[in-house]
């Protein structure tokens, strides 16, 4: 049911809204990824429109007003479809297709369909098609049905392509089918995973695009996809790496984005295992990233969404080869210095200073501190390991003794 077929770009006006608790700048980081997104899914932006409101319209999301000028530059420039930064009420989708007459989609409605294009595995398709599901029942009822559905393209992937699907029994059995499909696989993989033994089991994790992918390549040897996309890996990857003796394993699984959709959460709970069932997480961060702070934040969110923020973490910064801090005027008198004029030696001593041992700043493009990488790593898995067979710690030598 999920098509993955490439699409020539579709134009595409983008809708944020500021609220009192923002300021101008955050929503144009928002809108950035937004952008990024869309163009993962196979969008191009042309025109981006914002609206500073106290609350969003609930009706229309943004004032009636501006929807006027929205209307008429979609219908002027013949654009596809509108995404809004935030997840619409059904009412407000209802609404806002009937004044746009074109595809209006919301930040959760691209998630999803990005997904859907990226899953490479049935179990993948599986998680995503019921989280689509799940977003879509609540949805049904008049549901861009005046729209030529079967044109496809960005959001038009998944169920409720044709009309006779836009039915909620249909698509409640289909949930509950996909749930009893995704339990058969699960118990497999439960299998699978207890094959594994005991080996020590360390999971990359943090925001999409970081560079998990890349960095499982360099520390095993593997070939898992990397790009720069959104969301390049679904599913995931397990590799048995080997430091000074000690085998242990890695996996890499899907990266995490601010709102991430709760159906998406939900429904990829068992891939989420492999985090769950970690002993050691390893939280990737783009240090190159203006805005990788909120980036830490949303992704202890979700550790914590998924009871797993208190595991044993490194902090691993990486992208130090592409970091450049703002440049700073000593002689503008006004100008104050702020994080952005910060270098890498100035955010060691800030919030990171706590994180001591545990903050680790790497480039895994080009293998820059890879050695102080792989011996904090030795050193921490061989603690868990020798907690777990107190017997044979001496076949493991301390970290200085490793080459
Ligand atoms: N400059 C620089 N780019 C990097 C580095 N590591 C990874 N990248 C690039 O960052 C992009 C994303 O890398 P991935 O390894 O796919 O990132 P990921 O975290 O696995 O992303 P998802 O699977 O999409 O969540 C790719 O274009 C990489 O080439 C690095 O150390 N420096
Ligand atoms: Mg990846």
């Amino acid at each position: 049911m999920i098509e993955k077929k490439d699409i020539a770009l579709e134009k595409v006006v983008l809708i944020g809204v500021i609220t009192q608790d923002q300021d101008e700048e955050t929503l144009k980081e928002y809108l950035d990824e937004l952008e990024f997104l869309t163009y993962t899914a196979g969008g191009e932006v042309v025109k981006r429109y914002t609206q500073k409101m106290a609350m969003p319209n609930p009706k229309t999301f943004i004032g009636t007003g501006k929807m006027d000028d929205v209307a008429s530059f979609v219908k002027e420039n013949d654009i596809g479809t509108v995404i809004f930064d935030d997840e619409l009420t059904p009412a407000q989708e209802r609404n806002i297709s009937k004044i746009l007459n074109c595809k209006i989609l919301d930040r959760t409605n691209l998630i999803l369909d990005i997904f859907a294009q990226r899953a490479q595995t049935s179990y993948a398709r599986t998680q995503v098609e019921l989280a689509q599901c799940e977003y879509l029942l609540p949805r049904l009822k008049g549901m861009w049905t005046h729209l030529e559905r079967q044109k496809g393209g960005i959001g038009m992937r998944g169920p409720g392509e044709t009309e006779i699907e836009t039915d909620r029994r249909i698509v409640r059995d289909k949930i509950a089918l996909l749930k009893s499909k995704i339990k058969t696989i699960d118990k497999q993989m439960a299998v699978q995973r207890g094959n594994r033994g005991k080996m020590v089991r360390v999971a990359l994790v943090g925001y999409t695009n970081v560079g998990k992918s890349t960095l499982m390549n360099v520390i095993s040897k593997s070939d898992v996809f990397a790009e720069n996309k959104l969301f390049a890996t679904l599913d995931t990857t397990v590799r048995k790496v080997v430091i000074g003796n000690l085998p242990f394993l890695v996996s890499d699984t899907v990266g995490f984005i601010r709102k991430l959709p709760t159906q998406l959460v939900e429904s990829f709970k068992s891939t989420l295992d492999e985090v769950r069932e970690a002993d050691l997480l390893l939280h990737v961060v783009d240090i190159s990233h203006s805005n990788f702070e909120e980036h830490i934040e949303s992704v202890n969110q979700i550790l914590d969404d998924i009871k797993s923020k208190d595991k044993p973490t490194i902090m691993v910064f990486n992208k130090i080869d592409a970091y450049e801090a703002e440049p700073f005027d000593e002689d503008d008198l006004i100008a104050e210095r702020t994080e952005a004029n910060y270098s890498i030696e100035e955010w060691k001593r800030t919030w990171m200073h706590r994180v001591g041992d545990n903050a680790l700043f790497i480039s895994a493009i080009n293998k820059e501190n890879m050695d102080e990488f792989r011996k904090r790593v030795y050193k921490e898995v061989r603690e868990i390991h020798v907690t777990r067979f107190p017997y044979n710690h001496f076949l493991y030598p301390d970290v200085e003794d490793i080459e």
